[in-house]
């Protein structure tokens, strides 16, 4: 499929404001690729595919999800973190993406993960600021993302804690320790610096 054809059926998997949520997420991973060096085109097919199954009716996700393989210890925790690896076995069966490393990006834009790459960064943190993202503390990210791809993202991922933990909800292990895997590789940095 051609980027105008993936587009215009991404589209219609969501609402309008999702939509213009996608938008503004692939702007800022282009961006953010550009001023980190990722790819630029990588960038951009994930951020295009990444809530692609968001709007999916919760036990289509489990169903998919058990079908992939890709369930592991996902499904005891919290369903809004389901349509990550969805949409990344999604993007491969029906949009024929077969590039791992948007497909990685795609799996691993809510959780994080150990050992993320460069372009998992990008999209990642694409989502958290793009420019249509209202939170608190999010100006603070924008501005940091200026200046480190991994502090801007640690600050996100705390957002993200902050308001599970203020909720009284779960989190994720995985979460945790790709924050705890980011400022390993900050301090790190800063030895060798
Ligand atoms: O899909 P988006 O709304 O654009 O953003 P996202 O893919 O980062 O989804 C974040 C949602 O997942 C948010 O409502 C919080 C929820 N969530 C629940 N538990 C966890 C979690 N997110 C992370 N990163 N870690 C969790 O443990
Ligand atoms: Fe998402
Ligand atoms: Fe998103």
């Amino acid at each position: 499929m051609d980027r105008n054809a993936i587009m215009e059926r991404v589209r219609a998997q969501m609402p309008e404001r999702r939509w213009a949520h996608t938008v503004g997420v692939m702007e800022t991973a282009v961006r953010l690729a550009e001023r980190y060096g990722a790819d630029p085109a990588k960038a951009e097919l994930a951020a295009m595919l990444h809530d692609v199954a968001k709007y999916w009716a919760i036990e289509e996700q489990r169903r998919v999800l058990i079908e992939s393989g890709e369930a592991g210890d996902l499904l005891g925790y919290d369903p809004a973190l389901w349509h990550a690896p969805v949409g990344a076995y999604v993007a491969k069966r029906d949009y024929g993406v077969e590039d791992a490393a948007v497909l990685d990006a795609i799996r691993w834009h809510t959780s994080g993960r150990v050992g993320m790459t460069k372009l998992d960064k990008v999209v990642c943190l694409a989502d958290y600021i793009e420019p249509g993202r209202d939170f608190p503390g999010v100006d603070r990210i924008r501005e940091e993302a200026e200046r480190s791809l991994e502090r801007a993202l640690v600050l996100g991922f705390d957002s993200t804690i902050a308001y599970l933990i203020a909720n009284g909800r779960p989190i994720y292990p995985l979460t945790v320790m790709a924050r705890n895997d980011l400022i390993r590789q900050l301090d790190k940095e800063a030895d060798n610096g």
